[in-house]
């Protein structure tokens, strides 16, 4: 019996754990107390590792259809099936008929995470569409003009915090999003029990404000206009002097913006008195070590990218950006532009880059929004896109207008799905290819840990080797690549890839200030050749990163120090980055641009609308993440169960018990859904989680498909989508609720 360390890495709170393994089985999955980060923090999920590695419908070779049905097939046959399908595609339609989404379990899957962007580059295509534009553009959006870096993402330094405002996030069920702060509810009691006090905002009384200091029921999508009173305010108490403060273009400009947003003028449409919007703001200015924090409440909403720029201002102007104990900079450790080359300044953020082929809607963090992957597909004419490659992501569930979506992806030429389950999507691809166990991959949180509240790193060696229906994701993704650039499934992927490296080496070299500045490249190289292909990445990543070794130019880290501790490599709490991690143009905060200036003139106009009789919101469930995990029978709970809440006054009004199926409809569509009356929401609020409608999944995922709920993006619709980022807005949507005649 072996005990072994690892990262669960299931959600983003990246807790450290011990597997017990035995005969290549996972018995068990305990919590690691000696993990600096997650302190022996594990949840129920975690705890459910060792089934959700047994499911007997988890897919273990490559399923390819034939006969319109997917059947067990050779590595080898898949991929001589998609070389002939792509070459068909890529030769009569070229590379924009190709596509590839990427969907949130990428996020904690090491290859793909680091492959995926070379598959769209080796496919020669701009339509690459991932699930971050259902989720968190916005935030890096904002980040990117404001701070020229969109992974310059701040988290609130909680465990040295003494406030903090908790808005359109649920961090108890969650475990905490774009902020890997494991144990977050142990972490807040811990700052109450030092005097501190959270404040939750949100139209649900969630799990998180039952344990807050203080529950602020706001309106949906009322933040801007309570965060636009509160900059108001903060403005007029005078902002404290900070290197933040004297970095921010242009203040004069912002305050003009910002001057008729009294308390009073938004008191209504958010739901706030302007009495508390005033005590609310003097205690964010008063308190020493305070944060303002918001997750997909205030991303995936009316005004999304108004409401991120605010929390930017407030936290500015309360003297809380960068400050200890306030929202501060990470600084992981494996490179990120922002701590790379000079410090500072840098080339700037833009969106627009390219625009989509029908709607024009613009490039996004190097990808086009969702909201126009449907219509990508199925409006004809050249650029239509084909071919999909679905990596660890289920559109089907987590797009808004499902119908448009499935009829989309029954449209496509070619639908590849790399996966472990066979889900929704999957279910419609022409080849699924599986995901290794996790056992046999190693992991680091990559992309998680560029939102941690210590820089820390803990690294995973892959446990055992692929056996012979195994495959890693690096080699998956490397031979579609191969494909894709008409080398052949079986062309030499190390050396496909060596060649990348050399020249992101080479790039490195001649970068001012980067750490192997004037260096050798042919020596970099020689040095990196001393690891294991798949390894050379991350260790370049690592002795670049702002505690590596520079390649032998200094004391520092590379990859085997990580190897060398399982236990983890902890860096130490955030320090303070102001003006170093800028990377604008002008060196500058560059605050003021006049996509803002408009958004507040819409939020003005908005201020006075009706508001409708009902607003739907989701809401995320403790045992679930989005549409997986369903299919674990430990993981059925009375609490995860898809179901409308609503107010008790509401459904008094309406004749709803808890229990009786309930229509929620827009003028387009409706679902039905059993009812929970619960005092818990707002009136004029109803909740309903995503990631439901499992109904055609019987044979595939049997237990998911015994307790299947209801997709409520069949209901939902991108809208009216954020203006600057084209973001889904899948919280918010106005519906019409009232008892089903066929319950
Ligand atoms: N109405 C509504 N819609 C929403 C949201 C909402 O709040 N409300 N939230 C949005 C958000 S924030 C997100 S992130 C998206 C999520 O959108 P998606 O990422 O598209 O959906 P998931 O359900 O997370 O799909 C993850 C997929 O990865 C697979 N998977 C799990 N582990 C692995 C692995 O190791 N390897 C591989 N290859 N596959 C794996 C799972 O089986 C599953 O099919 O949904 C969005 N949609
Ligand atoms: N257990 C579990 N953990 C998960 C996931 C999961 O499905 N299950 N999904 C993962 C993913 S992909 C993500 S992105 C994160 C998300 O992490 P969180 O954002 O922490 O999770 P949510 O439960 O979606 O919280 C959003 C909150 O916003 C509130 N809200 C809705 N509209 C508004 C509004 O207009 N204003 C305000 N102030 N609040 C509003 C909702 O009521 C809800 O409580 O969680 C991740 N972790
Ligand atoms: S909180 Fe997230 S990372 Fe931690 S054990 Fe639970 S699912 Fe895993
Ligand atoms: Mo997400």
């Amino acid at each position: 019996m072996d005990h072994v360390r690892t990262t669960c890495s299931l959600c983003e709170a990246s807790c450290g754990a011990v597997m017990t393994v035995e005969d290549g089985k996972i018995l068990k999955l305990a919590a690691d107390r000696e993990d600096a980060l997650s302190g022996g923090f594990i949840c129920a999920k975690g705890a459910a590792i060792p089934d959700l590695e047994a499911d007997p419908d988890r897919i273990r070779s490559p399923l390819l259809r034939k006969n319109g049905k997917l059947q067990p097939a050779s590595w080898e046959d898949a991929y001589a099936f998609i070389d002939g399908r792509l070459s068909a595609i890529l030769a009569e339609h070229g590379p924009q008929a190709t596509s590839v989404y990427v969907g949130n379990a990428a996020a904690h899957n090491l290859n793909i995470i680091t492959y995926f962007e070379d598959l769209a580059k080796a496919l020669g295509t701009t339509n690459l569409f991932t699930a971050a534009s259902l989720d968190q553009n916005p935030r890096q959006v904002v980040s990117g003009l404001l701070y020229g870096d969109e992974f310059a993402l701040y988290v609130p330094d909680i465990d040295r915090s003494q406030l903090v405002w908790i808005m359109g996030a649920n961090p108890a069920e969650s475990n905490g999003s774009m902020m890997v702060a494991p144990g977050f509810l142990g972490r807040m009691q811990k700052m109450h029990e030092r005097g501190g006090r959270s404040i939750v905002f949100d139209p649900r009384r969630t799990m998180t404000a039952d344990r807050a200091s203080e529950y602020i029921p706001i309106a949906p999508s009322g933040d801007a206009a309570f965060l636009a009173g509160v900059a108001h305010t903060l403005l007029k108490l005078g902002p404290p002097e900070t290197t933040a403060l004297s970095l921010v273009d242009d203040l004069k400009q912002i305050a003009a913006w910002l001057t008729p947003f009294t308390p009073d003028a938004v008191a209504d449409a958010c739901g706030i008195d302007a009495d508390t919007i005033v005590r609310l703001a003097t205690e964010l200015q008063e308190t020493e070590a305070a944060a303002v924090y918001g997750r997909i409440g205030t991303t995936t909403q009316h005004f999304s990218s108004l409401t991120c720029w605010l929390m930017d201002i407030i936290n500015i102007l309360a003297g809380n950006l960068d400050a200890v104990g306030g929202s501060m900079f990470p600084k992981p450790l494996l490179a990120q532009p922002n701590t790379i080359g000079p410090s500072g300044v840098g080339e700037g953020f833009t969106v627009g880059k390219w625009t989509s082929r029908v709607s024009g809607a613009p490039e996004v963090v190097s990808q086009i929004p969702m909201a126009c992957m449907a219509e990508e597909m199925d409006t004809p004419g050249d650029g239509q896109i084909r071919a999909l490659f679905c990596l660890a992501g289920n559109p089907v569930t987590a797009s808004p207008d499902t119908k448009r979506m499935q009829a989309a992806l029954d449209g496509l030429d070619l639908l590849v799905c790399l996966d472990i389950y066979q889900g929704e999507t999957a279910s419609k691809a022409d080849v699924i290819l599986p995901s290794p166990p996790r056992l046999a991959r190693p992991n680091y949180d990559a992309y998680l840990y560029r939102f941690a509240v210590r820089s820390y790193g803990r690294y995973t060696q892959q446990y055992r080797p692929l056996d012979m229906h195994e495959r890693s994701d690096r080699e998956t993704l490397l031979r579609l690549m191969a494909i894709a650039k008409g080398h052949g499934w079986d062309a030499d992927i190390d050396a496909l890839e060596e060649a990348e490296l050399a020249a992101t080496v080479e790039v490195m070299t001649q970068v001012p200030q980067s750490a192997i500045e004037g260096r050798e490249p042919s020596e970099i190289m020689d040095m990196l050749r001393a690891l294991e292909p798949g390894e050379r990445r991350m260790d370049f990543g690592l002795r670049i990163g702002p505690f590596g070794d520079g390649f032998g130019s200094r004391d520092g880290i590379t990859l085997q120090t990580l190897k060398d501790s399982p236990q983890g490599v902890d860096c130490g709490a955030l320090v303070p980055r102001l003006p170093e991690s800028l990377r604008t143009r002008t060196g500058r905060i560059e605050a003021a641009h006049g996509i803002f200036g408009e958004e507040l003139e819409r939020l003005s106009a908005w201020l006075g609308d009706p508001r409708p009789q009902f607003t739907l919101i989701g809401r995320r469930q403790l045992r679930s993440n989005n549409s997986w995990f369903h299919n674990i029978e430990k993981l059925q709970h009375p609490t995860r169960e898809c179901t409308a809440q609503i107010n008790p006054g509401d459904a008094d009004r309406l004749g709803i018990a808890s229990g009786d199926l309930v229509r929620v409809s827009t003028p387009k569509a409706a679902i039905e859904v059993p009812a929970e009356v619960t005092d818990a929401l707002s009136p004029g609020v109803v909740s309903i989680p995503h990631g439901w409608g499992h109904e055609k999944l019987e044979g595939k995922l049997n237990v998911a498909a015994a307790n299947p709920g209801v997709n409520v993006n069949t209901i939902v619709d991108y809208g009216d989508v954020d203006p600057l980022t084209w973001n889904g807005r899948v919280n918010g949507m106005p519906v019409d609720v009232v008892i089903s005649n066929t319950g």
